[in-house]
């Protein structure tokens, strides 16, 4: 009778042996997903000796062009790969600077004429003069006229920059102390993970080091963001720690990546290539050690690249649909989050573990 009474209790109280092998697995689960991501960027910030049994990747990067998407010693903006930075570039080399130029001129001359023609030799009785209605007139008005001639062309500019037509591919960029990592939403959601290529006196021996063909010392990365040219590529971009900023000068591309927050900017490279960035936000000790290495590449190239990544193309059916959803009668406690959500985060975390040895 007292076990019955304990097991009537038990029953009252939801406390059942049914109803703890219930909770169990739903239970343990967010904890094996999130398990490998945390400690994915451990490994990412120190490289281990198993570096060099990584596998090839699928698709052969470029070597860098001098002179395109990386700094060679010329002064002035690299030249732009995408239809945004050409105009920005031609306002700035044009208008911009013939702007600057005049206005500076101009102000350098007055000084001149002033010292010169009222200079206290030729003047021992100083003029009075404090107001003359025209001259002010003019040097309010002028400036406006000037302020308003940048500022139409350059409004124009941003809300082309800041208006992203339908996104072929969507990216998501998470700026971390000192690495990137870029995720594929639209292409099964796996995850890269970023770091720079140190110099071959660096490492140990065994161990991948930059050459000339990954990009120049502090630019190039051991993964690549691979994108497809002539596409419209959204990036969404955030950081998990400090304030970060994505920027890639050759498609006039800087964006703030700041924690809890998601801003968007988007790019359509109108040229097969690398290009290069960096963070350009002070973000800590590495600041300057965390580089943005682009590829950009066909659209069948880029394929290839998603699939060598454990990916879909966008459109086709990806393959974590092909595994049954538990139905909500098995099990209740995992209506609120999906069984696809689920495989999402556990698969970067597989492909991050993998390409964080690189
Ligand atoms: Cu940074």
């Amino acid at each position: 009778m007292k076990l019955m009474g304990w097991a009537i209790a038990l029953a009252a109280i939801g406390l059942t042996p049914a109803s703890l092998g219930a909770q169990t697995p739903t239970s343990a689960a967010p904890q094996a997903a999130a398990t490998p991501v945390a400690a994915a960027p451990a490994d990412a910030t120190v490289p281990t000796v198993a570096a060099t049994a990584a596998p090839a990747p699928s698709i052969v990067f470029a070597a860098p062009t001098p002179g395109i998407g990386v700094p060679d010693g010329r002064k002035g903006i690299q030249d732009q790969v995408t239809e945004v930075g050409r105009t920005a570039a031609a306002f700035h080399n044009g208008p911009l600077l013939i702007m600057c130029a005049a206005i500076s001129l101009f102000v350098l001359l007055l000084l001149g004429y002033t010292m010169v023609k009222f200079r206290r030799s030729a003047n021992p009785i100083p003029s009075r003069t404090s107001h003359n209605t025209l001259i002010e007139v003019i040097w309010t008005v002028v400036p406006v006229l000037i302020l308003v001639a940048i500022a139409i062309p350059s409004i124009r500019l941003l809300r082309t920059q800041y208006s992203p037509p339908p996104a072929d591919v969507t990216i998501k960029v998470i700026g971390n102390q000192w690495y990137w990592t870029y995720q594929y939403p639209d292409n099964g959601g796996f995850e890269i993970v970023s770091n720079i290529l140190k110099e071959k006196s660096e490492v140990p021996a065994g161990q991948r080091f930059r050459t000339d063909a990954d990009g120049p010392p502090l630019l190039a990365a051991d993964e690549r963001l691979v994108i497809p040219v002539g596409k419209v590529v959204k990036f969404i971009i955030t950081s998990t720690d400090v304030i970060h900023a994505f920027a890639i000068p050759a498609f006039w591309t800087k964006m703030d990546a700041t924690p809890g927050r998601l801003n968007e900017t988007w790019v359509k490279v109108d040229r097969v290539g690398v290009y290069f960035g960096q963070c350009s936000e002070l973000c800590g000790a590495r600041h300057g050690y965390m580089p943005i290495a682009v590829e950009v590449v066909p659209e069948a190239t880029f394929n290839a690249w998603i699939a060598s990544k454990g990916g879909t193309p966008k459109g086709a059916k990806p393959s974590t649909e092909a595994t049954p959803a538990v139905t909500p009668a098995a099990a209740p406690a995992t209506a609120g989050t999906p069984q696809a959500d689920r495989a999402a985060i556990a698969q970067p975390a597989l492909n991050q573990a993998a390409t964080a040895q690189n």
